[in-house]
């Protein structure tokens, strides 16, 4: 069933009346830019056609009652609910949402029901799409007006506070994404520009047969390589004699022409207190997480997370070029490349990803890679329209799947 007739359908057999509105919240895949966004580095994202549905309307009870098709239990949070304080992990995200726009309630409650044909834990952002629905939802129900710059940041620090130290990406571009467009999306300073796909291409993902989880050793993981980008931007910073405000970010050294070639000069492993005093920085931004804390006596493997952040940074600006000069092969030699440099370098592939893109490159893609954060979840493939069959049915064999065709969508939208 559609999720948009399934979310109508769950409110009212739930709820017992109709609901007030109806808010769509697509997926996403990112074409290229890995783990560049937190370190305020471009990125080449699109919303897919598969997407969470949000049915709202208003509740007597000054709490947010929800319920969701994909996960149990039901959620009864009262608006000053925080997402440190709830133990179940959907409820999270619910108490996120709350906790960013709080202030504007004036202590509106509101019942949702909840669905989505987004596979969860699968790099596709089924969470940044509940979130950015959710939002969207409260907002349009309590007329809050929210500018959809806000509404994606709202969601990214939603997103923080519910777990992983996340760039932004994923809320962008659902927020603003075109059909038939990818959307480059660059940070410092903010930009946006969509890019056609050209209408001969077509675009696979393929699931590893592992969840790409979000809590435990998978944000630990991924919350270990933004301190790590860290310690290596103050300390390229310190080599390069430039001063950096406020959070340190790879990009804010990367344009600076001699940073790459300084990369193999940083230590191999350090310390974020090492670094600091190396630098003669304060510790804390190093550290600083908006949920839970980070070891500064931890090792880190520096050189080689820099490494990926910043060559993957020029991958993805030769990425647009490609897209622009409707030259597959230069973009999939993008992708493997950055593929394995996300396997050697960054170290969040699996063996079941690197098969995955194997067997897809095999049966005639241009290029595939992982897609998200890794760790496990899915992959993406690129090809000529007419291809897509020969590389699902190639991904099914290597993993078992799921795997689809996908087609970049509309962003979020009340309908
Ligand atoms: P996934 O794992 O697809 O949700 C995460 C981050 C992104 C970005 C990528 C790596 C969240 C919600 N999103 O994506 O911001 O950093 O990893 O490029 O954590």
């Amino acid at each position: 069933m559609d999720p948009v007739d399934a979310a109508r359908h769950t409110f009212r057999s739930n709820f017992h009346t109709e609901p007030t509105l109806l808010v769509r919240a697509p997926g996403r895949v990112n074409l290229i830019g890995e783990h560049t966004d937190y370190n305020g580095l471009p990125v080449l994202p699109f919303a897919i056609d598969r997407a969470t549905a949000v049915a709202a309307g208003p509740s007597i009870a000054p709490a947010l009652e929800a319920v969701s098709t994909t996960f149990a239990p039901p959620a009864t949070l009262p608006l000053d609910a925080t997402p440190a304080t709830v133990p179940e992990p959907w409820h999270r995200y619910l108490a996120a949402a709350i906790a960013v726009i709080r202030d504007r309630l004036d202590g509106r409650g509101a019942r949702l029901a909840i669905a989505s044909h987004i596979p969860p834990a699968s790099g596709l952002s089924s969470s940044s799409a509940l979130t950015v629905g959710v939002l969207l939802a409260l907002d349009t129900l309590h007329t809050l007006r929210l500018a959809p710059d806000e509404l994606a940041e709202l969601a990214a620090r939603a997103e923080r506070l519910a777990g992983a130290e996340t760039g932004g990406m994923d809320q962008r571009v659902i927020v603003f994404a075109r059909p038939g467009a990818l959307l480059r999306i660059d940070f410092l300073p903010p930009a946006m520009r969509p890019l056609p796909l050209p209408a001969e291409w077509a675009l696979v993902v393929a699931s590893s047969g592992s969840p790409a989880p979000k809590g435990g050793a998978a944000r630990n993981a991924y919350n270990q390589r933004v301190v790590a980008t860290r310690i290596a931007a103050v300390l390229l910073a310190d080599m390069l004699g430039a001063q950096l405000e406020g959070t340190p970010l790879l990009g804010n050294v990367a344009a600076i022409d001699a940073a790459p070639l300084l990369v193999d000069e940083l230590p191999a492993r350090i310390s974020a207190r090492k670094a600091a005093a190396m630098a003669g920085v304060p510790l804390q931004p190093l550290v600083a997480l908006s949920a839970g804390t980070f070891d500064p006596d931890a090792p880190l493997p520096i050189r080689q997370y820099a490494r990926h952040v910043l060559t993957e940074a020029e991958r993805v600006d030769l990425a647009c070029a490609a897209v622009e000069a409707n030259d597959l092969a230069a973009l999939g030699e993008l992708m493997l490349a950055s593929h394995t440099s996300l396997r050697d370098d960054y170290r969040c592939s699996t063996p079941a990803l690197d098969t995955l893109v194997h067997a897809m490159t095999r049966a005639g893609a241009a290029g595939a890679r992982l897609t998200g954060a890794g760790f496990g979840g899915f992959a993406i493939a690129i090809t000529q329209h007419g291809s897509e069959h020969a590389i699902i049915e190639a991904a099914l064999r290597a993993t078992g799947g799921p795997a689809f065709p996908v087609i970049p969508s509309q962003g979020a939208a009340v309908l």
